[in-house]
């Protein structure tokens, strides 16, 4: 098996961690039980190097050997071919699993961060459109309410479409509005959660920038590249 390296910035401030795409990815390894190590870019770098792997200057991006893929449900589909359970390869149970998660990536996340992205703004309440975007959210939730009331799973069994959909869950819950008025989702939620694989890169994405602050405070100024790596042991070397 080539080396798998996966890319996230080298530090970000407290709000978004726990939250930055490359939980999505570190999870589908934890779940897949892949070894892969973690580089770093900073958070504002320009330049060639840095865009030739991810062209809107984003995190996260993951190499697999020779190959670079951007955009974190790409990353998801990539490493879902290593596990049967996480990407099906049988027709049927394929497609329930890629037609979920192109649902959480383009039906509901697009409603989250608009509605993330006007509450991160301040506005109290007067911003034109402001109404619509939450209903559009409201939307999405019901939708999703109905369907997770008569499944564990969005596909038969824990698939990459659910690490995608409960991340996204996870944004509403924190950022967006929350999930009071939808049982259903905040149930899938704890359950996803609860997964020892989520649970391990979740801490593993906050001891990644919990040492990156430490660096700084040995450093006289702001974040500047880091070669930090990390194993699947959630060593940092
Ligand atoms: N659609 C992209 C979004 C990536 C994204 O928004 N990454 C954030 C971190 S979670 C980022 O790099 N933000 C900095 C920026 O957009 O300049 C994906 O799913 O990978």
């Amino acid at each position: 098996m080539t080396e798998l390296t996966l890319t996230t910035f080298a530090w970000v401030p407290e709000a978004p961690r726990g939250h930055v795409r490359d939980l999505r990815a570190r999870w589908v390894l934890e779940e897949a039980a892949l070894p892969y190590r973690v580089a770093t870019v900073p958070r504002r770098e320009e330049g060639g190097a840095y865009l030739d792997h991810q062209p809107f200057g984003q995190v996260p991006w993951l190499t697999d050997g020779e190959v670079s893929i951007f955009e974190s449900g790409a990353i998801l589909l990539h490493l879902g071919g290593y596990s049967e359970m996480l990407l099906p390869t049988e027709p049927r149970r394929r497609a329930e699993a890629t037609s979920w998660l192109f649902a959480a990536l383009n039906s509901v996340e697009p409603a989250a961060m608009a509605c993330a992205l006007v509450r991160f703004s301040g506005d109290s309440g007067g911003m034109p459109g402001r109404e619509r975007i939450e209903a559009f959210l409201k939307g999405r939730l019901g939708h999703m309410e109905r369907v997770l009331a008569e499944r564990k799973w969005l596909a038969s069994e824990f698939s990459v479409a659910d690490i995608a959909m409960a991340d996204v869950m996870r944004v509403v819950e924190r950022f967006a509005g929350g999930l009071d008025a939808y049982p259903a989702c905040r149930g899938y939620v704890a359950r996803a959660t609860a997964r020892p694989a989520f649970i391990k890169a979740h801490a593993d994405q906050m001891a990644h920038f919990a040492a990156a602050d430490r660096a700084r405070a040995g450093r006289p100024q702001g974040p500047t590249a880091a070669s930090t790596t990390q194993t699947r042991t959630g060593e940092l070397t």
